[in-house]
């Protein structure tokens, strides 16, 4: 029999493991996408009170949420996008949840992004760091680390006239980690694509590709500078929504602690 459940329990309760949350807070005021205006819109989050112990609810307090399934902190499903509409077992409802837990590497690209906020994420970068921490393991999420997530205000989506700009990463990085069989990719920016991801060649080639090959995404994630480059767990398991295409969650981090 395996004890591994049981020490897993132990070194959580000790602190030999740590847990990190990757998750912002769901608040009106967080930024959401904004699309070209021909297009529709993602819904901020929203939050309207039913009861508050008073004659609506009298020992009780309650509210009625209303928000995207994009919005926030949140996981993208292969049927988000159409290249993975016909991906089997393609909505949040319908995903193995095995895919719910599961190593994590992350790629430091914070040194780029501060200075260029179009700064890009690239197959050799990847290659790169593959000599220092070994091959992106095969069914592993990859994060693409920015600091993006320390931004303030208007400063996160930090659109411009010609649009958003926020780092990404580009064709040719998606494309190599399709070729390690990653599991899914993460990002700290309003999307798993650059702000300018929609001229590059496919248009959106992280959505594209990924969600063409059954993979996921994560958006909006913060604390990322708090994890190791690899030997990381993520826990990042969507809320059940029928033929949903993606859903806010908790994504959480486990790491070695202290004393590990
Ligand atoms: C809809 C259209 C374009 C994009 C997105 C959504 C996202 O980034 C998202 O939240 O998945 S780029
Ligand atoms: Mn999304």
């Amino acid at each position: 029999m395996s004890e591994i459940l049981t020490q897993m329990a132990a070194s959580l309760a000790s602190g030999e493991t740590k847990v990190i949350d990757l998750t912002h807070t769901l608040d009106p005021d967080f930024p959401v996408i904004i699309l070209p205006p021909e297009f529709g819109q993602c819904a901020r989050f929203r939050m309207e009170e039913v009861s508050a112990y008073d004659h609506r609810g009298p020992a009780w307090k309650w509210h009625n949420l209303t928000l995207n399934e994009h919005t926030g902190t949140h996981f993208d499903a292969p049927i988000h996008w159409i290249s993975g509409r016909d991906v089997p077992n393609g909505a949040v409802d319908e995903i193995d949840v095995k895919n719910f837990i599961g190593p994590v590497v992350v790629i430091d690209c914070s040194e780029g992004s501060a200075k260029d906020p179009d700064f890009v994420l690239t197959a050799e970068i990847i290659l790169e760091w593959e000599k220092e921490h070994g091959p992106v393991p095969a069914d592993s999420w990859v994060l693409m680390r920015t600091d993006w997530s320390k931004r303030k205000g208007i400063d996160y989506l930090n659109m411009a006239e010609d649009g958003p700009h926020s780092p990404g990463p580009m064709p040719d990085a998606i494309e190599l980690l399709l070729e390690r069989g990653i599991r899914g990719f993460g990002t700290e920016t309003v999307g798993t694509d650059a702000g300018q991801g929609t001229h590059f060649s496919p248009p959106y080639p992280a959505h594209f590709l990924l969600h063409g090959a059954g993979k996921f995404g994560l958006q909006c994630l913060c604390n990322l500078d708090l994890l190791p480059p690899t030997g990381a767990i993520l826990l990042a398991t969507p809320l059940k929504i029928k033929g949903g295409t993606g859903s806010p969650l908790r994504v959480l981090a486990l790491i070695p602690g202290e004393g590990a």
